[in-house]
């Protein structure tokens, strides 16, 4: 068991639209959830913080192809798309940041985030938080490597995070077949270090 100490957990964009049957989903992205659950488990019991980053857009957003950007609409404000992956258990006590809020931005990194309290969007930044709370490593698991994980990652280690990256947590989209090999490169490129999480029937 690894010492969960000064450590948070971060999740990125577990939505049912980056699901499979969802509007921009990641191939077997559903998979990652036995290893996504365990960990959110294993930070409740060490009363360790359990963080949730989610794409918030707006109808017409930036990212949208009907705005001339590269996505399908998805995660649109309020629809079932934005959900979480339904088996998912969210702790009560866990920590919510929304991204891509603003027509006319957009956010691949929770880091550009900001922390939903009482179904409020506030000024406050995942990095602000984290080093609010003395947390000194992130574990990251969630979807898409090639996207958001990998932009989350980035900026965790850029604000010097420990940052330790789940594996077996991970998907990616691949528009392009090695995308996320690339992706996976550049985050050790900068200092992740990869980790397997064993879970019982993972
Ligand atoms: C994502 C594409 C567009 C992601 C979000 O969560 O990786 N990818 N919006
Ligand atoms: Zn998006």
């Amino acid at each position: 068991m690894e010492d969960l100490s000064q450590s948070a957990l971060i999740v990125v964009d577990f939505q049912n639209d980056f699901c499979p049957g969802g509007a921009l989903a990641v191939p077997e992205g559903d998979l990652i959830y036995p290893v996504v659950q365990d960990l959110i488990d294993r930070f409740e019991e060490a009363g360790r913080p359990i963080i949730f980053t989610r794409d918030f857009h707006p109808q017409n957003h930036i990212s949208f192809v009907s705005q001339g950007g590269p996505w399908p609409a998805h995660c649109v404000q309020n629809s079932l798309g934005f959900e979480f992956y339904p088996r998912l258990r969210i702790p009560q006590n866990a920590v919510h940041f929304y991204k891509g809020y603003l027509d006319n931005v957009d956010a691949y990194s929770g880091f550009e985030g900001r922390l939903v309290e009482a179904g409020r969007i506030t000024e406050t930044t995942l990095e602000s938080w984290l080093k609010a709370h003395n947390v000194k490593t992130v574990f990251i698991v969630g979807l898409a490597t090639d996207y958001c994980v990998r932009a989350t990652t980035l900026d965790a280690l850029h604000a010097e995070f420990q940052t330790i990256v789940v594996s077996n947590g991970i998907k990616g989209v691949n528009v392009q077949p090695d995308d996320s090999d690339k992706a996976i490169h550049d985050m050790q490129g900068e200092g992740a270090v990869f980790l397997e999480w064993p879970v019982k029937n993972g």
